[in-house]
């Protein structure tokens, strides 16, 4: 059992709802018992019994809530740098994939590698969050596109959570592109839908998540797949308006979505239903920036219908092989216009609500000890720097690392 202790001389952003912004306490105790939080404020305010504890004083550093990356794609097999540097010299999209290029590559690189090997791959790409201060990630599969492989995705990223301190949530994403040669309504059907049964029923699944896109799925054909999840007690997300908009977002709203994904083509109504539904936006900048992507998400509807905003990293080897949640940050200030505190309330307690998590992203009374302390004082230089990473220490349920 952990012993109580207090960390001292530091300032919190609680990001605690309803104030600045950052919830800013200075010269503040924190106080952490049994891996949660017990007290936090200003040092002279903290209560008597706690007056004893071990201190840990902390330099006048900066703590947060450790950070949520809550999209991602970190499990696959291979690599795309190829491709990057073929359309760099010269060659067209439709040259790529006739080299074996794409999605299709990384879909069969992943049904080739072992599940070691993938969760070697991966657990290196877990550690460069973990590094920044990140921890939680949500994970999805979704580069099997058969049932073996999906289900052998979601295996590896429960392993990631188990050989690594921090917490994996995952998400199947059966409907992510339609195999090579195959009918996306025989897939929906005859794939899909029965591997998303199997790895619920093997407890390999937290959510359920979907492509809705005119180069993947309608929303006719997802919300198949939603109404599975529906009643197997799954909740649902969705990857919608990322490149056009075909619907996604109504049928999101409609199934009750933690979140919608990307919705870099969502309109006024969009953002209004979302709003209705509670659904959280969460906002990628690295694809949008991969892709020279030009129409930005509407985040000043999003303001206006008080959308919650996340930030993630959508870390996947094609559309964005970004390994930086801070860097996301700073991209979402400076490609979309959040503030430096909405994107940090991006990659935590909006994070946190994106995977539907009411125990972590905000520093209060109650809440899970996981924590970042940063070698800054100011909240605002989180999102400003660009491939800085200011992490002193990470305290993750209550065990600080270093
Ligand atoms: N949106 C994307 O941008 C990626 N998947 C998705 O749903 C693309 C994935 C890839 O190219 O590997
Ligand atoms: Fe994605």
């Amino acid at each position: 059992m952990l012993n109580p202790y207090v960390l001292v001389d530091v300032t919190v952003a609680t990001m605690a709802p309803g104030n600045d912004g950052y919830g800013l306490v200075r010269d503040a105790s924190l106080v952490v018992v049994d891996g949660h939080i017990t007290w936090i404020g200003p040092s002279g305010d903290r209560p008597e019994h706690y007056t004893d504890l071990e201190e840990k004083p902390c330099g006048g550093r900066l703590i947060t809530p450790a950070l949520i990356d809550c999209h991602t794609h970190i499990v696959y097999g291979g690599t795309r740098a190829r491709e990057f540097e073929m359309r760099l010299n010269g060659a067209s999209y439709e040259d790529v994939s006739r080299a074996g290029g794409g999605i299709v590559s990384t879909v069969s690189a992943t049904r080739n590698q072992s599940e070691v090997d993938l969760l070697h791959a991966a657990l290196v790409r877990a550690d460069a969050l973990i590094a920044q201060g990140v921890s939680a990630i949500e994970i999805k599969s979704g580069y099997g596109l058969d049932y073996d492989t999906e289900l052998k995705m979601l295996r590896v990223a429960r392993k990631i959570g188990e050989q690594r301190p921090v917490r994996v949530i995952t998400t199947f994403l059966g409907a992510h592109a339609v195999p090579d040669g195959m009918d996306a309504d025989v897939y929906i059907d005859t794939v899909c839908i029965p591997a998303l049964e199997t790895a619920h029923a093997e407890g390999l699944v937290d959510m359920v998540d979907g492509f809705c896109e005119g180069i993947a799925f309608s929303a006719t054909q997802i919300e198949r797949v939603f109404e599975k999840a529906q009643a197997l007690g799954l909740p649902v997300k969705l990857h919608s308006d990322q490149l056009s908009n075909i619907g996604g977002t109504p049928l999101a709203t409609q199934f009750g979505a933690l979140s919608v994904d990307h919705v870099e083509y969502a309109t006024d109504a969009d953002a209004k239903a979302m709003a209705q539904a509670g659904s959280t936006a969460v906002l990628l900048p690295g694809a949008f920036y991969t892709l020279h992507e030009t129409q930005k998400p509407p985040v000043q509807a999003f303001r206006d219908h008080h959308v919650p905003m996340a930030v993630a990293t959508d870390w996947n080897p094609g559309s964005s092989p970004l390994g930086s949640l801070l860097l996301a940050m700073n991209m979402a200030c400076t490609l979309f216009g959040l503030t430096p505190a909405e994107a940090l309330a991006g990659t935590t307690c909006h994070a946190a609500r994106a995977l539907g998590l009411d125990d972590c992203g905000v520093i209060a009374t109650g809440k899970r000890a996981d924590l970042a302390i940063w070698n800054i004082e100011e909240p605002g230089e989180l999102a400003y720097g660009i491939g800085i990473n200011p992490l002193h220490t990470r305290v993750f349920g209550g065990v600080m690392e270093r």
